[in-house]
C-alpha cells in the first residue's frame, strides 16, 4: 500500500498507519482523507490484518485537525458535503470488522479528536494534549465529534469541552475515559503494539462480536440489545474456536486458534 500522506507497515497482523504531514502537524486535507479512504479499502479486504495502528509522525502531533486552510474558502454546501464525507469515513473505520487504536504521540485536535474516537481504542503518550476548539473557528466539530464525545465521556464534559475549545492533557484525558491509557512518550509505539498483539492474538471472530455487541448494542433499546447480546452469544457457538477454547481449558493446554 503506498499513499501520499500515510506511511503504512504490517507486521504480523497488525497495520501501523502513520499520517505524515507534520509541517502542517498532520492536519488532515484532502488528499489526507483520500488517502485514508483508500486505505480503509485495502485493509477490509486483507484477512491477515486483525488490528489497525493509527498514529503521527513526528513528535508534535497525532493530527491536528482538519486542515484550516482547505476549511476556509468553503461555503455551506461544499462544508456539509465535506463534513459528510470525512463523518462515513470515521464511521468505516468505526464499524470496520478490524480492531482499531490510536497512538495518540501529540495534538489530537479538532478532527484528530475525531479520529481519535472513531477507534477502538485510544493510548495517549504522556506530552499528548486533546480537545475540540472548533468553537475558536466559529464552526462545531463535524466529523463525528458531538455525538462521539458525549458517548464516551458523558454530555457534561463533552459540551464543557466543545463550548470551551480548551484542551485538555493525556492524565485529564485518561480520568475523562477519552483515552484508555497513558504512557511515556518513548514507549507509546511499544504499548500500542503490545496491546495490539495481545487483541491480534485473540480468537478473532469472538473479537469481532465483542466489537458488535457493543457498538450496535448501545444504539438500541435494552431488551432489544440483550436479545442481541444473547444471538452473538449464540454464534460463537458455531465456531471452531469456542470448541477449542473451552476443550484446551478443560485440557490444561494452550488454544490453538483457528479464527474460525
Ligand atoms: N490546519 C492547517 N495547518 C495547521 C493546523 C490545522 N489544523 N494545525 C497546525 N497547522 C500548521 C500551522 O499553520 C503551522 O504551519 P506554518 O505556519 O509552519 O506553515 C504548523 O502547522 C505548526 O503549527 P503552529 O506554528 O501553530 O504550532 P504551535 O506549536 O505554535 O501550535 C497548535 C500548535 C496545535 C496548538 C496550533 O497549531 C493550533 O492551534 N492548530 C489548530 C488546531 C485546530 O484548531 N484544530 C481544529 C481544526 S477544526 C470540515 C473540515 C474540517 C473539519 C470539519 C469540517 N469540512 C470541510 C466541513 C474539522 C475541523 C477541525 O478539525
Amino acid at each position: 500500500m503506498t499513499f501520499e500522506n500515510l506511511q503504512v507497515g504490517i507486521t504480523d497482523g497488525i497495520a501501523r498507519v502513520t499520517v505524515n504531514r507534520p509541517k502542517a502537524l498532520n492536519a488532515l486535507n484532502q488528499a489526507t482523507i483520500a488517502d485514508l479512504e483508500a486505505l480503509m479499502d485495502n485493509v477490509e479486504g486483507d484477512d491477515t490484518i486483525k488490528v489497525v495502528i493509527f498514529t503521527g509522525a513526528g513528535e508534535k502531533a497525532f493530527v491536528a485537525g482538519g486542515d484550516i486552510s482547505v476549511m476556509a474558502p468553503l461555503d455551506a454546501l461544499q462544508a456539509r458535503a465535506a463534513a459528510r464525507r470525512s463523518q462515513l469515513l470515521f464511521n468505516r473505520i468505526e464499524n470496520s470488522s478490524k480492531i482499531s487504536i490510536a497512538a495518540i504521540n501529540g495534538y489530537a485536535l479538532g478532527g484528530g479528536c475525531e479520529l481519535a474516537m472513531a477507534c477502538d481504542l485510544r493510548i495517549a503518550a504522556d506530552s499528548a494534549k486533546l480537545g475540540q476548539p472548533e468553537s475558536n473557528l466559529g464552526i462545531l466539530p463535524g466529523w463525528g465529534g458531538t455525538q462521539r464525545l458525549p458517548r464516551l465521556i458523558g454530555k457534561g464534559k463533552a459540551k464543557e469541552l466543545m463550548l470551551t475549545g480548551d484542551m485538555v492533557d493525556a492524565e485529564q484525558a485518561c480520568r475523562l475515559g477519552l483515552v484508555n491509557q497513558v504512557v511515556p512518550v518513548a514507549d507509546l509505539q511499544e504499548a500500542a503494539l503490545e496491546l495490539a498483539g495481545k487483541i491480534a492474538g485473540k480468537p478473532q471472530v469472538a473479537v469481532r462480536l465483542i466489537k458488535e455487541a457493543v457498538d450496535n448494542g448501545l444504539e438500541m433499546e435494552t431488551s432489544r440489545a440483550f436479545a442481541y447480546e444473547a444471538d452473538l452469544f449464540g454464534l460463537c457457538f458455531a465456531t471452531e474456536d469456542q470448541k477449542e477454547g473451552m476443550t484446551a481449558f478443560l485440557e490444561k493446554r494452550q488454544a490453538v486458534w483457528k479464527n474460525r
